[in-house]
């Protein structure tokens, strides 16, 4: 990868490893083979002719399919819930993609704090423009003859993804909100009496008093530590919510601190900036600041100390409902109005000025960073202030617990946080469109090294119907993570919320989660380890032409293709195969049937309560025993799955699940056949003492017996 400085762009540290990136200072060295154009005006703008044939992969957290072709993007992080299909900003600016041309892929990467539009062929059909919003910007560039070492490459340079603990990887129960701690423990005796895994149960804004960080509402959640502990004794762990904006209030901790040492964003008169979130009245931590970073993560230790090991930091894009200055202004603007006959544009003019008072770029121009002695406006800088917050925590657990992981994830993300937290796609709504686009988004967010991600199962907005939760829970069961929360005021969509045969297959759809727990985890962690994506679109692994339309299915990991269901009342999908794979027909980790299928198209019969996963020839997939909580699964014994024609091997990745420098151990199985016989055997020690085999061979027969290691 080559990258050129155009002005002096700020160094956002997007990319950590230099090893195999060169700076070039001329910018035709850059652009060179890539067949790329660029004008340097007030903006740079850079375009580039498609051909019928190229598709376009990347952009992370976006809206549209996974070919990005034909919409129009924007990098700008924004807390907008109406995820439409035509919204060109999500809450992330992850401005890396790829040009899948036959000849030769071109991998781009705009490291650029604000604004930056992608028009991928939207304006004119043949025609990729990026219009960078300033003229200070860093561009890489590449090219290789394949995505994926292209995907590769960026991945090892933005470094290796944060680790979550193991236990991160469980079940996890959300909802805005649980309002006091016997609500929560009514939740988690439901999970019990369900017999329903379940790790984590969150704390959204209500657990803060008036909504203040760091703060516990000691009426609602009396005794929080010894709360906190109960649950954990019980299997819960509590994980509770950390926003952006911080309240302005006398003898508030955080406030008065940040106030003295200049810890908050500042307005053109050196004065905190107000804005106005959840708290009402708030201060924004000045998160671009190291100084304010290390103050503001070291305050999770007040959490921490009450027995707290994870958190998702929420409202960093950050969100403003309004500033007090343009509120001002509004209902000025509406006092002039008062008893006047309006006209009908002077009525909209009215409404324009309440409508446009949440999230306007008006304000993020009006207050200022500050960093080594200068002051850079917050617009500039705006993709980064999510990224930070998280890093800012990130950085903190890092020095005050370098022993053990602690789960962290944000809503607004540039391409880097990824080192310090993972992400969830944020205010998806309980659509079936959102089921599809959190299928689609899965690997454009891998390509930009959100490995531990997912969207809200179920859906956030609106009410979900036990059918989409069920669809959505099926696909879920893969995702990093697996996390079901919802909107207050929208239906309860727990799984035990529904009527008995739903929530019967919801359990049966958690406990499979559970039964490929180690699969899941070793998976991701390899992922991690070889700059690889855990899910991927099919023609990032296979050649064939028919392959890159298809948008409905991902490869997983090393082994799998996944069909999801994402269509109400569908009792099958059509399917296309690659090369000839096994069904694994997933009904509950007891029930399912194993099928050979041929290369081509197919239609698969599925009902609600069963899913398509398949195995890839000469693969094997290992699950383990289903335990309740992530923490008392063990691995004496193993279960195998497998589709073999002569050979087939498959290594688990294993560790403590919990320390920041793991020493993993490995087990390798493997699978013969010859002569119509079936051969197990192994390497390695992870402590397994059986392994329960159900292999088919490519002349559909099934071979069940159990391996003593
Ligand atoms: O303005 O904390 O995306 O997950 O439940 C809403 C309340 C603020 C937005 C988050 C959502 C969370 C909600 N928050």
């Amino acid at each position: 990868m080559k990258f050129y400085d155009i002005g002096q762009p700020f160094e956002t540290e997007a990319i950590v490893n230099f090893e195999d990136i060169i700076q070039v200072d001329d910018i035709n060295t850059l652009l060179d083979k890539t067949q790329f154009n660029m004008e340097i005006d007030e903006k740079v703008v850079l375009t580039y002719k498609l051909t019928s044939e190229d598709q376009i992969f990347g952009l992370g957290e976006n809206m549209r399919g996974i070919n990005k072709r034909g919409g129009i993007y924007e990098s700008f992080c924004t807390d907008d819930p109406s995820h439409q299909p035509d919204r060109k900003a999500l809450y992330g600016a992850h401005n890396f993609f790829v040009v899948d041309r036959k000849e030769e892929k071109v991998g781009c990467f705009i490291d650029f704090p604000t604004k930056v539009e992608f028009d991928f062929g939207f304006t004119h059909k043949d025609e990729l423009k990026i219009t960078i919003e300033g003229k200070d910007v860093r561009v890489y560039m590449t090219t290789a003859s394949t995505v994926t070492s292209i995907v590769s490459g960026f991945l090892k340079a933005i470094g290796p993804s944060f680790m979550p603990p193991k236990w991160a990887f469980g079940f996890q129960q959300s909802r805005w909100s649980y309002p006091n701690a016997d609500s929560i423990k009514d939740i988690a005796e439901k999970f019990k009496a369900s017999d329903i895994p379940c790790d984590t149960i969150y704390l959204d804004i209500d657990y803060m008093k008036d909504f203040k960080n760091f703060t516990v509402d000691e009426g609602r959640f009396p005794n929080f530590k010894s709360f906190v502990s109960e649950m954990k004794a019980d299997g819960f762990r509590l994980i509770p919510i950390i926003d952006a904006g911080c309240k302005i209030e006398d003898d508030y901790f955080i406030y008065e601190e940040g106030v003295q040492n200049r810890y908050y964003c500042e307005d053109a008169n050196n004065k905190p900036f107000v804005g106005a979130v959840w708290p009402g009245k708030v201060h924004f931590p000045d998160f671009i600041n190291p100084e304010t970073r290390k103050w503001f993560g070291d305050h999770y230790s007040i959490l921490v100390d009450q027995g707290i090991e994870g958190f998702w930091n929420d409202m960093n894009e950050p969100a403003i409902f309004y500033s007090e200055k343009r509120l001002k202004e509004a209902i000025e603007f509406a006092g002039d109005k008062k008893d006047k006959n309006l006209g009908i544009y002077d009525f909209f003019d009215l409404k324009d000025h309440f409508m446009g008072l949440s999230n306007s770029d008006e304000d993020y121009k009006t207050f200022n960073h500050r960093l080594d002695g200068k002051t850079y406006n917050h617009f500039d800088l705006h993709n980064l202030y999510g990224y930070n917050m998280t890093r800012a925590a990130g950085e903190a657990f890092e020095r005050n617990y370098p022993e053990k992981r602690m789960l962290l994830f944000s809503r607004a993300s540039y391409i880097g946080m990824h080192r310090y937290g993972g992400i969830w796609t944020g205010d998806n709504h309980a659509w079936w469109e959102h089921l599809i686009l959190n299928i689609k988004m899965m690997p454009s967010l891998n390509m930009c090294g959100f490995l531990y991600s997912g969207a809200d199962i179920g859906g956030f907005g609106g009410h979900a119907s036990g059918e989409l939760l069920t669809r959505w829970s099926q696909f879920a069961v893969y995702t990093p993570l697996f996390r079901n929360h919802a909107c207050m005021g929208t239906r309860h969509q727990e799984p035990f919320s529904f009527e008995p045969e739903t929530t019967g297959v919801l359990r049966d759809t958690v406990r499979y989660r559970y039964a490929m727990m180690n699969h899941v985890y070793s998976e991701f962690m390899m992922a991690r380890e070889n700059n690889t994506m855990l899910f991927r679109p099919l023609t990032f692994d296979y050649e064939d032409t028919h392959v890159s339309q298809i948008e409905d299915q991902l490869m997983y990991g090393s082994h799998m293709m996944l069909a999801p269901i994402y269509t109400p009342n569908a009792k099958g999908r059509y399917v296309y195969l690659p090369e000839d794979m096994m069904l694994w027909r997933i009904r509950s980790n007891e029930s399912y049937d194993l099928e050979n299928y041929s290369f081509g198209h197919h239609y698969i019969n599925a009902e609600t309560h069963e899913w398509l996963t398949f195995i890839k020839k000469n693969h094997l997939v290992l699950l383990n025993e289903v335990k309740n909580n992530v923490e008392d699964i063990t691995l004496e014994e193993l279960h195998v799955i497998g589709f073999i024609d002569d050979k087939g091997s498959y290594t688990l990745y294993t560790d403590d699940g919990i320390s920041r420098e793991p020493s993993p151990t490995y087990l390798t199985i493997e699978a013969t056949y010859e002569n119509g016989i079936l051969k197990l055997s192994h390497s390695g020690e992870v402590g397994c003492k059986n392994i329960h085999f159900d292999i088919m061979t490519m002349d559909q027969k099934r071979h069940k017996g159990v391996y003593h290691v």
